[in-house]
């Protein structure tokens, strides 16, 4: 059987990666999948940054000034190298960030949709006519390229999250730095060598229009301090978001924040709980409970606790967790100890705070030492109290208990967090209440579905300590632009708005 580096280094010659940049350097990169060293990347320095951010400045300047369309086709290059390279870009991700076969796959297939998207909306990106009080004047509003735009990602959609907030730049005129998770430099390296032989084929793209810088906090720092930067997109822990939306907001940059997040899914009497059972268990073990849509807590009523309960508890007893790639596993690594670790305080804290745990524990045969694999946790939580109310970026789930409505919902909107959220039911007028203002306060309200999994039609983003930002589909191109109001006088007259009067 071919060993996690050598597979990972035939993936990368496969996908055009030399291999200078992927051997020799002084970071190691590892598989959770054995805890195998897999590649040795070479950092950018700071300065480094601050070369490709004076790149990617002259690089804006070129390319907003070729029509949105035109634009659009080397994102449409890009979609069609992502779709010849899905099978190997999506086993990459697996073997780096330890998903399941289906996610790694998933992960470029949102890549591909996020293009398409965006092909289609660089012949859109509309602006607005406005009635006007003055006679011989139109007023308009339009949309212009933003600048560079800074992303930094996290580890656990490694290259998703670059090309939502990549193909929608480069539409909206855009250039981008990219500093990845210094965890996850193999998958951003193989999208480099994707971009590259889309950007050849499209022709003419001014050099340094994408940049991919690695390395660790000072490297990411580089772009959040640069006034030459005037987007920044980040995704990762609240403590980080605080941090970058601190800084860009006293330079009056703009910061796209996509934080953590602290699901929940109500469970009411009306719900089908089949369906309901399905769907907590992919939203809550899915991808290890790494996604920042991971379902974390589930509120349920107390006439349906027992049955929902005493059947999940068979479904985390019986969920095979292993090597996501040799094994028929629905549930692969963590992605290093420091994760593995983690998830264990919040259980301990959990028991402290009078939670009854099942599960959780490490599963060494899964793995070698050096490879953290956990069995998912269930915990039954007296309250909404110590870990319950923080994310644990786990496959940890604790259940709550309700008996009123409005219980459910103020449980569901009392944690710092507001990313996505859903409800079981299907009893009309709670299902309303549930989307309606009064409802869950989250940028996501799914129903009778987890809350993991978004398409990227929708905007994406929550509220709260998730960051307020976001990214994806709708309307969220505009984050990316600037909005400038004109207002032109075709006429030979001078009326001032307000009716002020001022002749000189
Ligand atoms: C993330 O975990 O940062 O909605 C993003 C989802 C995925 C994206 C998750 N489409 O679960």
């Amino acid at each position: 059987m071919t060993s996690p580096a050598a597979e990972t280094r035939q993936l990368l010659e496969a996908l055009g990666v030399p291999a200078s940049r992927f051997t020799g350097g002084s970071r190691t990169v590892r598989t959770p999948l054995t805890g195998e060293a897999i590649g040795a990347v070479k950092d950018d320095s700071p300065a480094g940054a601050k070369a490709a951010i004076g790149k990617a400045q002259a690089a804006f300047e070129a390319w907003r000034k070729v029509p949105a369309p035109q634009r659009g086709e080397l994102v449409r290059l890009l979609g069609e190298e992502l779709r010849a390279a899905k099978t190997e870009l999506g086993r990459l991700v697996s073997l780096e960030v330890g998903k399941i076969a289906s996610e790694g796959l998933g992960e470029v297939q949102e890549m591909i949709d996020i293009c398409d998207f965006a092909t289609g909306l660089s012949r859109q990106l509309y602006g607005l006519t406005i009635a006007t009080e003055r006679g011989d004047h139109r007023m308009m509003e339009q949309w212009h390229p933003a600048g560079v735009v800074g992303v930094i990602s996290a580890f656990n959609f490694p290259v998703a999250v670059w090309s939502w907030n990549a193909a929608l730049a480069f539409v909206c005129g855009d250039s981008v730095v990219w500093k990845p998770s210094e965890k996850t430099p193999l998958t951003a390296l193989a999208v480099e060598a994707i971009f590259s032989r889309a950007a050849k084929r499209f022709g003419g793209v001014p050099d340094g229009l994408f940049t991919l810088i690695l390395g660790a906090r000072e490297v990411g720092e580089a772009l959040v301090e640069d006034p030459r930067v005037p987007v920044v997109s980040a995704t990762g822990s609240t403590a980080m978001g605080r941090i970058v939306g601190e800084r860009v907001a006293r330079r009056f940059g703009r910061s796209i924040l996509e934080l953590g997040g602290n699901n929940a899914s109500i469970v009411t009497p009306s719900a089908d709980l089949d369906l309901a059972l399905r769907a907590i268990a992919f939203a809550a073990m899915g991808t290890a409970g790494q996604r920042c849509t991971s379902l974390r807590r589930l509120i349920v009523h107390d006439s349906v606790y027992d049955e929902l309960v005493g059947k999940l508890k068979k479904v985390y007893a019986s969920i095979s967790v292993g090597n996501p790639l040799t094994t028929e596993s629905l549930v692969g690594p963590l992605i290093d100890k420091a994760a593995f670790d983690g998830m264990q305080k919040a259980l301990e804290e959990a028991r402290k705070a009078g939670g009854t745990v099942h599960g959780g524990a490490r599963v060494t045969e899964a793995g070698p030492q050096e490879a953290y694999y956990a069995r998912p946790a269930l915990v039954e939580m007296p309250e909404q109290v110590g870990p319950v109310v923080n994310e644990t970026f786990a496959p940890i789930l604790y259940v709550l208990k309700y008996s009123e409505f409005d219980e459910a919902l103020a449980l569901q909107n009392g944690v710092p967090q507001g990313l996505s959220s859903s409800i079981f039911a299907t009893d009309m007028r709670e299902v309303e209440r549930f989307v309606s203002a009064q409802g869950s306060d989250c940028g996501i309200a799914n129903v009778n579905m987890g809350p993991s999994g978004a398409e990227i039609g929708g905007a994406f983003g929550g509220e709260k300590e998730t960051g307020g930002g976001r990214e994806s589909g709708s309307d969220a191109w505009k984050a990316y632009m600037r909005r400038q109001t004109s207002a032109i006088n075709y006429g030979r007259t001078l009326p001032l708005a307000q009716g002020v009067k001022f002749d000189v």
